[in-house]
Parts: structure tokens; sequence; C-alpha cells
């Protein structure tokens, strides 16, 4: 078995602090409005808190982009207010991780105003610098994320800086011994606080490999240097570097967010000696309707695509690594619309969805609202798209007349980032009860009966549901440590596997349509041990019929020597 960790056990939620609660009336959500709801978050059960950037920021990315990595934004409180938060967490027994954005920092950040002054300036070397190419322009044809060239001109020295975000975010050299020892300090300062553990932002892409040159491009018209940067050995190499010195060892949570990375990649990155990362998440699931070649589509995901590239990961990392799960972060649009699953069968796929997921192997993180059923906003006009990377886009489709409009606007509600990052559904009253003021990006509409209030007491709501689901994963130890087996791998509507840990089996069955469906167990799976642990339905018809209704899941465990409760 897996070597037992508390971070394996957990369940993890993640807080986008803009968008979670407003105590202050300014629109925005702030610290204070997080510790007003750490009850609801210790009643919902889970285990540890991410909390996405509240470092101080220009904000042209949302907090990604950090001018101070040893304050709080002012937007979100005080040191005092984080000091406040981290030990009411603590007192509830939750445990709270930091997102570390070490890629590259703010434009404005001091090393940065310092490096751009000049050639000489000691934090020069902190960034990645070349001159441009024989025949003027970017060094090569890589692309930045949010649009453009992954280059920008330093005016002054005549040289090119490289972003691979936003020109407002230069990547870091991590080369450089000073600049990564600064960071290490850094890190340990906030260990010292009793913070948990990092999240660790695009960590995967630090270590840039010596290879400069350029590549395919994509539709876009830039080269993806992603894949290329993510491959370089170097990262190893750096990591192990950083565990012994910036995390003081093991004993601290490493969550890397590992784009691009291939599953031999991220098996040495979350080996189980822990010398690097303790667990990664991967997007390969994210990008089977798009990718992030070419996102502007309604293309949906394909179920036999999902399961086949998630199993891969199950497997792969069996007794190699971690897998970290997940449907829905701030980056990525809600699965439930994302998979095209309308009103009627909102709460029912929200309960399956999440089913499905909590049941794999790996620890899996519920992204703020995912346990009220939130959904995809729909947009209606490019004046409240707040995110840089669709207002690119936008402004450079619609712009040159590839997209029309309303299409452009229509996938941007589908899959751009700004979908998810509608503020927190508290309450159907004014603001949501998220904020008592003008929020800072519009409410989703749905608010009215889409919200925690609505929730907190109804025994068949998501929200209900989501308690039950974390609970078992105390109870069962095969729901954390037992292998994944997948079963009926091609069947085209149903996404089932099985775990197994020693005499214990546990069966998952996910309804992903509309239609009833008869779907047989594996063998071994009806014997007099074998109780039906979860359904999402209040009554399952599939211990008698084995058959699923629209949108169900079914929990079967197999335990001979486990008595009733
Ligand atoms: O995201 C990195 C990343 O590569 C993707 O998640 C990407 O933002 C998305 O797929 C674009 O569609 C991290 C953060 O989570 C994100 O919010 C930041 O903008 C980005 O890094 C830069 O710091």
């Amino acid at each position: 078995m897996d070597e037992r960790r508390w971070w394996k056990e957990s369940v993890f939620y993640q807080i986008y602090p803009q968008s979670f609660c407003d105590a202050n009336g300014d629109g925005t959500g702030d610290i204070a409005g997080i510790i007003s709801k750490l009850d609801y978050l210790a009643e919902l059960g889970i285990d540890a808190l991410w909390i996405s950037p509240v470092f101080p920021s220009p904000g042209y990315d949302n907090g990604y982009d950090i001018s101070d990595y040893e304050g709080i934004a002012p937007q979100y409180g005080t040191m005092a207010d984080f000091e406040q938060l981290l030990s009411e967490a603590h007192a509830r027994g939750l445990k709270v991780v930091l997102d570390l954005v070490v890629n590259h920092t703010s434009s404005e950040h001091p090393w940065f105003k310092a490096a751009i002054s000049g050639k000489a300036s000691r934090e020069r070397a902190y960034y990645i610098w070349r001159d441009p190419a024989p025949g003027g322009g970017p060094p090569n044809n890589w692309g930045a994320l949010f649009g453009g060239p992954a280059w920008s001109l330093d005016e002054g020295s005549g040289q090119y800086y490289l972003h691979l975000f936003s020109p407002q975010q230069p990547d870091l050299n991590w080369e450089n011994a000073a600049l990564r020892k600064e960071l290490y300090a850094m890190m340990r300062r906030w260990l010292d606080k009793g913070i948990d553990g990092f999240r660790m932002d695009v960590i995967s892409l630090i270590a840039k490999p010596e290879d400069f040159s350029s590549g395919t491009p994509c539709p876009s018209g830039y080269f993806d240097p992603r894949g290329r940067i993510a491959a370089n050995p170097k990262l190893h190499v750096h990591l192990r570097e950083m565990r012994k010195e910036g995390l003081r060892g093991s004993g601290v949570l490493a969550l890397g967010e590992a784009s691009a990375t291939t599953l031999d990649s991220a098996r040495l990155l979350t080996n189980p000696n822990g010398s690097e990362l303790d667990m990664v998440f991967q997007f390969e699931h994210m990008d089977l309707d798009g990718g992030e070649t070419f996102k502007w589509t309604d293309r949906q995901i394909p179920l036999p695509e999902l399961k086949k590239v998630l199993f891969k990961w199950q497997t792969g990392m069996e007794g190699r690594g971690w897998n970290a799960l997940f449907w829905n972060n701030h980056d990525q649009p809600r699965m439930i619309s994302r998979l095209g699953y309308g009103e009627q069968w909102r709460e029912a796929s929200a309960k399956m969805l999440a089913t499905c997921l909590h049941m794999l192997k790996g620890t899996p993180f519920i992204y703020q609202g995912d346990e009220l059923g939130m959904t995809n906003m729909c947009f209606t006009s490019p004046e409240q798209l707040k995110d840089s990377e669709s207002r690119n886009a936008y402004a450079r489709y619609v712009g040159d007349g590839s997209i029309k409009e309303a299409d452009m606007l229509h996938y941007i509600s589908l899959k751009g980032r700004d979908t998810a990052r509608t503020p927190m559904q508290w309450s159907a009253g004014a603001g949501a009860g998220f904020t008592a003021g003008v929020p800072w990006m519009p409410l989703n509409p749905n608010f009215r009966h889409v919200n925690a209030q609505e929730q907190l007491h109804r025994v068949d709501s998501v929200l209900a549901f989501y308690r039950r689901l974390i609970t078992l994963r105390r109870k069962h130890d095969v729901i954390v440590y037992g292998a994944c087996v997948p079963y009926a791998a091609e069947h085209p509507g149903i996404f089932a596997y099985t775990r197994v840990l020693g005499e214990q089996a546990l069966l998952v069955c996910c309804n992903f349509s509309a239609e009833s469906v008869h779907f047989a167990p594996p063998d071994g799976f009806m014997q007099a041990h074998t109780r039906l642990l979860l359904s999402s339905y209040p009554q399952s018809a599939y211990m008698q019929a084995a058959v699923l209704a629209p949108y169900e899941a079914v929990v079967l465990l197999n335990a001979p020597d486990e008595k009733e409760e």
C-alpha cells in the first residue's frame, strides 16, 4: 500500500479570493470574508484550503502577477487578517496551502524594475534576456499564452525579455543561483508563519531549456514552447534543491500545477520518496475539447476520450506517484456546463460528476461553488469580460473577422476563464450574499435558485451530497489507497472502474447520459457482502435491476470483514 500521508486522505477546497466572500462591501472578496465562511467549510467536511494568490499585485492576471511575495494586497486585507485566517482555519482542523507563483513575477516587482533599469543591475540576471533575431524582431517564434509573442522589447537595452503568459508577467531565470536563494528564503518565511504548504503555479515551466530555437506554429501563429520547456530534465534538479532548501525537506505539502507534463515526468515529480513534489495537477483531460492551442470552439469533451486519458493517469501513477483530481478551477469552465448538461440535469449531473472524481485514486479538489452545482456564466457583451486571455482572444479573432462576435461570446462562455470566476452564490438575496456592494464581475443570474442558503437544509441538495461523499473518504481506506482498475472502458455512456485494496473492493458506475442504462457489474459484485455504499439518487434501482437512472452514480462496496454500521 502507498505510504499514508495526510494530503492523500484529505479533500481540498480551492478559494478564489476575489469571488469568494466580500466582508467590507467593496464588491471584491477579502480575507475577512473567507474567515466568515470557515464554519461553512468545516461543516462541508473538507480538510484543507488552497487559497489563490492574495499578495500585492497590479492585478493584470488577478493576482498571478505578484509584485511583493511577502505582503498581502490591501484589497484582501492585512497581514494580521491573514494570520487570523490561518489560526482560525487551524482551530477548525483545516490546513492552509498558499499559491506560490515563482515561474514569473509581475513587471511591477522591484526585481524587474531594477532589471529593466539597465544591464548592470544585480537583478538583470533574475530574468531571461535575448538579443533580437538577426533580421530584427523577437528572438524566436514562441507565443505567450495570453496572446502575441512571448517576448517584449526593452527599448533601453535593445534586448527582449521572455514572458510565457503576458508582457506584465516576465519569467524568472531559475539558472540564477542568487535568485533561487531569495525564493527559498521567501518560502521559508511563509512556512515560519505556519502555513501547511504551497500550490506551485506552472512549476513545470520554471526550467527553461538551452534550446531557444523556433518551433512549428499553432493556429495562433506562434509556437507553444511549453511541452519543450516541461521536458527539460533540469526541472527535477531545481525541484530537489527547492525541496531541501525552500521547504526544509518533507512534511510540507508541495502541490504542483504541471501544465504540459507527461506521465513519465509526473512520476518523477511525485515519486514516493518525496524528493520533488507531492502531487500534481495534469491537464490532459482539460485539453480534450480544444486544448491550449485553440480552445475557441464549441467542441465538447467526448466521454471515451475523457475515460482514456483519466485511466491512463490512474493506472500509470499507481505506486509511482500521486494525482491531484479536479474537474474545475479558476482557469477552467464548470464541468457540468462544459459537458452540455442543462438545468434539468444540473443537480443530478453535479452529484454524478462529484462521485466520479472523488472515487478515483488521488486527492480530490473542490473548486468553490462545485458543491452547489454552480454553472458557467453566459456572457452577452465583451464589456463583461475581465480575463486578459479572453479579452485578447476576443479582440484578435472578432477584430480580424475570423469569428463572429456572438460566436466568440458563446465560446468564451463555454471555455473562457471568466466563466467560473463569477462570485460565489451564497443566497438569493441582493449581491447573492457575496457582497453588499457592486460585485467586481457579474453574478450568474441563476444565483436566485442556485445558492448555498437554499441547499444548506435540503436533504437531497448537491451540498448535502458532497458532505456524504467527503465523509465516506474518512471511513474507507479503499477510497484513498485502493488501486484503480478500469471497467467496461469501451462503454460509450458509462464511466466505471473498481478500486481494490486487499479484501476490500469498490465498484463505481457513473452514467454520463440522460437515458436509463442497464449496466451489469463485474463478477464478484453481487455477493452477500456487497452493499450499496452510495447512490446519487434518493432511491436506486441498481442493486435490484442493475439499472442506472439518468446521470446516476453508484458506489458498491465489497468488504467481507466490515460490519454494517
Ligand atoms: O495557469 C497556468 C496554465 O497554463 C493554465 O491553467 C492556463 O492559465 C489556462 O489553461 C489558460 O486557458 C496558472 C494559473 O492557474 C493561472 O490563473 C495564471 O494565469 C497562470 O498560471 C499564470 O500565472
